[in-house]
């Protein structure tokens, strides 16, 4: 606030009218008035997008675009902060970024409106541009952004107009002072500012008819994907996975379960909206360095002998101890057997697989042809996979990580090389190759809990240790500084699954202490205790815990 009172007098007749001056502080009315347009913009776009693809709203696909230029040791910062809430942290951080911009705009709008409309149409227009260029995305998916784009600017002109008295009337002081004769007169009903509101009102009604109709469209094909899904038998697999043993599950309460629910199961993408694929209308390309180049449909690829198998997937991103890996039964059909069909030829060494939404990776060939259950998978825990985690179908590749291998609405298979081509993660400083790293974590206690001596005075710990495709032979425990003791393990199911482990400490003692875990894989070798971070090819180190005897 200014204060006129304690300013020195300037010998200026203080009753005389000064001359138009900017009005004092922040006019929040337009201010709210950028950011409602703001608003509209995205609301409008979003329930048109419905229609479209689920990339062509103005948001997820400037999200998305963001996310494509994030490096690696950013990713791996908000991964390892927010973990698999990082969609929404972008989302939030986006909509404040937004609204300070849109608010803005408003702020600029109150003393110049028509620059305020170019600001926003220009806003728009550059959304537009990012939603053109995202992968699954054509231009016909630029119309949501531009109809949510056109009806803003109209609101906002709208909006400002009615937002009070012109500027030159409005200064601060003004009601001590007659109107200027140039304000516009309360008679004068037809005055300039009215006529867009009117105009707008009329245009504004049909464009929302219309947005409207696209939204119950898009609702109305979304339902029919989901009826799709539903509907949709998974086929029987020519081999069945041997069932889990109920060994596998160790007997400590607190205990993940072995298999993880499809509904628990970690995600981690680039996509900021989960791709809407079709499975009518999808199909595989399989090309590159191949005799002969194959082309699937979904009935076709469902005709393919399927095999079923349990695999546990983890992302290069969890942190030691962390919980970014997951354990399921997938039906597929073999890659192997597709890539025999195509014919590869001599000097390819890598498969490139790609998304509906542009995500690529890069898998070395040998991992999907040395006969490891390496699938296009189809099914999850006897279900259809869900769209999350890539209806309709999906890589999965035991022993890899996910960024090297399980890409999700697969669409396409290019046999390639390393020297020629690099993928998603692998271009933005991700190592080529991506083993999956032996690892072991305590989860019981949880770090800083408390544990409960039972009747003999023992307390039971518990986890969970991975080497996919290697297997687990041994996992041990060290409590405080003692002696390394032999966890029990569960019953193995295979080396491409996790293994749980339990550990009673008889003698525990009521305090303080600490517990460290390590793995030894299945062709003896020791977990490493070198602690390396997530990027550029995952953790490594011992899980250690505080935890309380009570
Ligand atoms: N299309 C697509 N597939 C993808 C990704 C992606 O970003 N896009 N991320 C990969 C990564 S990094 C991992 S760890 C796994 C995770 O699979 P999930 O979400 O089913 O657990 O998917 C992989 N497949
Ligand atoms: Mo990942």
């Amino acid at each position: 606030m200014v204060d006129l009172h304690s300013r020195p007098s300037t010998g200026r007749d203080p009753r005389r009218p000064a001359a138009p001056r900017r009005p004092r502080g922040i006019p929040w009315w337009s201010a709210l008035a950028g950011i409602a347009s703001g608003l509209v913009l995205l609301a409008l776009s979003g329930l048109c997008s419905l229609a479209f693809s689920s990339s062509s709203a103005p948001l997820i696909a400037v999200g998305g675009a963001f996310v494509d230029v994030v490096p690696a040791w950013l990713k791996d910062l908000v991964i390892g902060l927010f973990g698999t809430r990082d969609k929404l942290v972008l989302d939030i951080s986006m909509l404040l970024v937004y609204a300070v911009v849109t608010g803005l705009i408003g702020v600029l709008g109150a003393r110049h409106p028509r620059a305020a409309a170019v600001l926003l149409a220009l806003l728009g227009a550059a959304a537009g541009v990012f939603v053109f260029t995202r992968a699954q995305n054509s231009a016909a998916d630029v119309v949501p952004t531009l109809v949510g784009t056109v009806l803003a600017v109209v609101i906002l002109r709208a909006l400002l107009s009615r937002s009070g008295p012109s500027p030159s009337a409005h200064g601060h002081g003004g009601r001590d002072k007659p109107a200027p004769a140039t304000a516009p007169s309360p008679a004068a009903p037809t005055s300039p500012a009215d006529a867009p509101p009117r105009r707008a009102l009329i245009a504004g009604t049909g464009v929302l008819a219309a947005i409207v109709a696209a939204g119950a469209q898009g609702i109305a094909t979304s339902r029919d994907l989901s009826r799709k899904v539903a509907q949709f038998v998974l086929p029987t697999p020519r081999k069945r996975a041997a069932p889990i043993p109920a060994g596998a599950q160790v007997d400590v309460a607190g205990m993940p379960p072995f298999v993880t629910p499809n509904g628990d199961f970690y995600r981690i993408d680039t996509a900021l909206a989960v791709p809407r694929v079709d499975p009518t209308s999808w199909s595989l390309r399989i090309h590159g360095l191949v005799d002969q180049e194959i082309e699937l449909d979904f009935s076709q690829l469902l005709a393919e002998p399927m095999i079923e198998s349990h695999v546990t997937l983890t992302c290069v991103s969890n942190v030691v101890g962390g919980d970014l890996a997951g354990n399921a039964t997938w039906i597929g059909v073999p890659v192997a057997r597709l890539l025999e069909r195509a014919g590869v030829q001599d000097g390819a060494d890598m498969v490139l697989s790609r998304s509906t939404d542009g995500f690529t990776a890069s898998t070395p060939l040998e991992a999907l042809t040395d006969g490891r259950d390496s699938l296009l998978a189809v099914g999850m825990n006897g279900s259809p996979l869900p769209p999350e985690h890539g209806y309709p179908v999906r890589m999965v590749v035991p022993g890899l990580y996910g960024y090297v291998s399980a890409t999700k609405w697969l669409t396409e298979l290019t046999v390639t090389r390393f020297a020629d081509q690099t993928a998603y993660w692998t271009s933005r400083g991700w190592s080529e190759r991506g083993p999956i790293k032996t690892a072991s974590r305590i989860d019981v206690p949880r770090e800083g809990k408390d544990l409960e001596v039972d009747g003999d005075g023992a307390v039971m710990l518990g986890g969970t240790a991975w080497a996919q495709h290697r297997g687990v032979r041994a996992v041990q425990v060290q409590i405080d500084d003692g002696d390394w003791l032999d966890a029990e393990l569960g019953t193995a199911v295979t080396s491409d699954t996790w293994t749980q482990w339990a550990l009673r400490w008889a003698d525990a003692r009521p305090g303080k202490h600490t517990a460290r875990v390590r793995a030894t894989d299945g062709t003896g070798e020791l977990q490493t205790s070198q602690h390396a971070d997530p990027a550029p090819n995952g953790s490594s180190g011992w899980h250690t815990i505080r935890f309380t005897v009570a």
